[in-house]
């Protein structure tokens, strides 16, 4: 999407964290001191906006009547470099330095603007910024646990840069295995904000070295269980597969699915792997207790935001109708926070809409949703919310 990139010269200045050095006497007001002023409005030019010359005459003006230019004296300019590292995002959240230092904070928000085999619409490179700038308007305070989730910290990243995977590769997505393996191994909560699907694979091939017994919660329109397509067995519609092949102890559970090809159907029928699928069309008997009991202790959780209704999440490159909507996917969550010991996720396959705010904020609050069922526990949520 090239729609944006006038606007990014100003979204680079770095957010002023005056705001949140100014130490809050009243702790109700935390929140709203947790912030950097990332809410204000953008700056206004100092510059008074040109008086608009009066036309008298549609015709244009004689060019003989323009003042000739005067001749400035030549005046050496530096030349800056041109930077070449990877656009600066705003922090989730919009966190002063308190809850958003890398040493202190629990979760850690990876941003993967990764994009190669998407097969339909394109844009899912703008995930990870649209959903960041969205969460700069979260609420901090939830609602339902009557908590601010935030205060377990929530550092976010550097966007990882993640090169072409093709078939082949042996170590695929190097960059998110390095990214998270340290994390995972400190017990930190890794949360990636893609990004194509495929990128989950380097997750869990640092998650599956800790976690013997990992399985995975895939929430997903598509099984994504073919071999490889397009040729390359790195795609985003291999992903299910992939992640089958890798884990030590194979075991899939997958929600939300309504589109399924022929080959992979067969598959399942003959191999009769250790996947679980909950279809989109059966949502309304779903029992979240039994669809998190499929799962092993450890799991990893993947969301595809197809998964999601159409209606509610257009912003997708993939998307099918019959999908989830927005408090059958909260139901599972919690249930599976609840009842497993999630360490690690992602969210994935945001192709932001120029103009169509409400789903990048869906994605920003189900992020932060989802950190605050993750760590209930640890910030005394005692209100029974399940
Ligand atoms: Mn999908």
């Amino acid at each position: 999407m090239t729609k944006k990139t006038t606007k990014t010269a100003s979204r680079n200045k770095p957010v002023s964290r005056a705001a949140s050095s100014a130490k809050t006497k009243n702790a109700r007001s935390s929140a709203a001191s947790s912030r950097t002023a990332t809410k204000s409005k953008p700056a206004k030019s100092n510059a008074k906006p040109a008086t608009k010359a009066k036309v008298t005459s549609k015709s244009a003006p004689a060019k003989a009547k323009v003042a000739p230019r005067v001749t400035s004296p030549k005046i050496e300019v530096a030349v800056k470099p041109v930077a070449t590292t990877p656009e600066k995002l705003p922090g989730f959240l919009g966190l002063s330095a308190k809850y958003a230092s890398s040493a202190s904070a629990r979760v850690h928000i990876i941003p993967v603007p990764y994009e190669h085999t998407t097969s339909y619409g394109k844009g899912t490179t703008n995930g990870p910024k649209a959903i960041l700038e969205a969460s700069q308007q979260v609420e901090l305070f939830d609602d339902e646990l009557w908590t601010e989730p935030f205060k377990i910290g929530v550092h976010t990243t550097d966007p990882v840069v993640v090169s072409k995977v093709e078939a082949g590769a042996n170590d695929p997505f190097q960059s998110i295995y390095e990214a998270v393996k340290p994390l995972v191994d400190n017990d930190k909560f890794p949360l990636i904000l893609g990004g194509e699907h495929s990128l989950t694979l380097g997750a869990v091939r640092a998650c599956s070295e800790r976690y013997k017994d990992l399985s995975i919660l895939q929430v997903d329109a598509h099984c994504d269980l073919r071999p490889s397509y397009d040729g390359n067995p790195f795609s985003h519609a291999s992903i299910g597969y992939r992640l089958y092949e890798h884990l030590p102890q194979p075991l899939i559970t997958q929600v939300g699915i309504r589109n399924v090809s022929w080959q992979e159907a067969r598959w399942m029928e003959t191999e009769s792997p250790k996947i679980n699928i909950f279809w989109a069309r059966m949502q309304d008997k779903w029992n979240f207790n039994e669809i998190v009991n499929t799962l092993s202790d450890n799991v990893y959780l993947t969301i595809d935001v197809d998964g999601l209704d159409s209606s509610i999440m257009p912003s997708t490159g993939t998307p099918e109708p019959g999908g989830m909507h927005w408090y059958q996917l909260m139901e599972l969550i919690k249930h599976l926070c609840v009842r497993k010991n999630v360490v690690a996720a992602d969210i994935v396959e945001l192709s932001p809409i120029a103009g169509l705010h409400a789903p990048d904020f869906l994605v920003a609050k189900l992020a932060y949703k989802l950190i605050g069922y993750r760590f209930a526990l640890e910030l005394g949520v005692t209100k029974k919310y399940v």
